[in-house]
């Protein structure tokens, strides 16, 4: 069966759901491709902290309402490390809050906004191939339902995630690629207890980071840092929650309500970039294109600024007939990705233990922490890049 669209997009994560929103509220037509059931993809925990950019976003494409009744604003958070507790007050030092709202409720509500604005999703569709990306009628083959399916587009916008086959489309001579594994993975609960601090807490302890964060006054998310082959078997609530509490503040740790997790699970740490972002008429967007360690909260932010620009490039063509933005959306998507892949690696590198780290090493980690802790211009840095640098 042969369908046709203006954008094709694979992937009905954030980054796919929130280009098909924004397209059609510029009367540009597009179908959504998603592997899973919407059940599984709604079922993953993910992000949490949304730069005010985000949220800006999510408000222009009128999908906010929930986010802005529910959502939490943050005015600043707390680093601890070597035994000091170092408050950003994002507020006062940039005049920038960001927005605590999980990004399983943004996927949540741009299916609720799609599904009524009667924008397609197919979901369940499998062995999703790219054809023809270089001519000026590219096309998307899947099944469906038993059913073999062709999508013809006039672009393919690849929001299809790490593991997706957009970015294994662009011909391997043709792309270059940036990775960097690091050596532990994030432990991370969610729990029905009251969260410890009414703001994020990021401890850099020398038994290993650790994160309290949040998605409502009543449902806490935490994490610690484990190694790379650890197992969630291994960890208990109880253990979690004994860890957790070394790792803290002592006063957080002495007010630390905890309770059963309702999830658990391993992720791994890796930066990655895969340039360019487009090639012929295939255009990537998000994890697709490339992949933060979660600690500086740059992943779905990322997402959301390559669909800004994504977005503002396809209004031009269709608009005005102008393909220079097309052009242009890979070289201005990177410059953001990489203020951002710095940012996640250096509050990586600053706050976790890494086990073959010399002594040298721990001291200029340990001077990072002194540095943000003395000067009002290195937490105007951390502040600025936190709250998410201009798109
Ligand atoms: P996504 O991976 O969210 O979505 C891609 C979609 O494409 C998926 O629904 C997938 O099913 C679909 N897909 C894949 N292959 C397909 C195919 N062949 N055909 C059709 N569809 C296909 N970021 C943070 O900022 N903070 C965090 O704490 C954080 N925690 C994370 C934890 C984990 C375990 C992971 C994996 C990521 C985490 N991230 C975090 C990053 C995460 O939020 C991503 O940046 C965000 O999901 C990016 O959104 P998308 O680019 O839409 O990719
Ligand atoms: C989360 O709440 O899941 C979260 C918050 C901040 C991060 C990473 C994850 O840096």
């Amino acid at each position: 069966m042969k369908l046709r669209t203006q954008v094709g997009i694979i992937g009905g994560g954030p980054a796919g759901l929130l280009l098909a929103l924004k397209l059609f509220r510029s009367g540009i037509d597009s179908v959504v491709i998603e592997r899973r059931t919407r059940e599984y993809v709604l079922s993953r925990i993910r992000a949490g902290v949304l730069e005010w950019g985000t949220v800006e976003q999510l408000r222009n494409a009128s999908v906010n309402a929930r986010m802005d009744r529910e959502g939490l604003v943050h005015d600043g958070c707390t680093i601890f490390a070597n035994g000091k507790s170092v408050h950003i007050d994002f507020k006062k030092l940039v005049g920038k809050s960001v927005m605590i709202y999980g990004q399983t409720e943004i996927t949540r509500d741009l299916y609720n906004e799609l599904d009524t604005l009667g924008v397609l999703i197919f979901h369940g569709a499998e062995h999703a191939t790219l054809s023809d990306l270089d001519s000026e009628l590219p096309s998307i083959g899947f099944t469906h339902d038993g059913d073999k399916k062709r999508l013809d587009c006039d672009f393919v916008a690849g929001c299809d995630g790490f593991y997706g086959p957009s970015r294994q489309a662009i011909p391997a001579n043709e792309r270059r690629e940036f990775e960097k594994i690091y050596p532990f993975g994030w432990l991370g609960i969610l729990s029905e207890t009251v969260p410890v601090s009414e703001e994020l807490i990021y401890s850099g302890h020398e038994r290993g980071f650790a994160l309290c964060s949040m998605r409502n006054p009543s449902l806490s998310r935490y994490y610690i840092q484990v190694p790379l082959d650890d197992k969630v078997d291994n960890w208990s609530d109880d253990a979690f929650w004994n860890e957790l509490a070394l790792r803290l503040p002592k006063k957080a740790a002495a007010k630390l309500e905890t309770g059963r997790s309702v999830e658990k699970s391993i992720a791994p740490l890796r930066s990655f970039v895969s340039e360019p972002m487009s090639w012929g008429r295939l255009f990537l967007c998000g994890d697709a294109a490339h992949i933060v360690p979660p600690t500086g909260a740059k992943g779905l932010n990322l997402a959301t600024s390559d669909v800004y620009y994504l977005h503002k490039a396809l209004c031009a063509y269709y608009r005005h007939g102008d393909s220079q933005e097309l052009s242009r959306y890979s070289r201005a998507a990177l410059e953001r990705v990489w203020h951002a892949m710095r940012f996640s690696w250096r509050m990586t590198t600053m706050l976790h233990r890494f086990p073959e780290r010399s002594e040298f090493e721990n001291r200029i980690k340990a001077s990072e922490i002194e540095y943000l802790a003395t000067s009002r211009i290195g937490r105007q840095m951390l502040a600025e890049n936190y709250t998410g640098l201009p798109y």
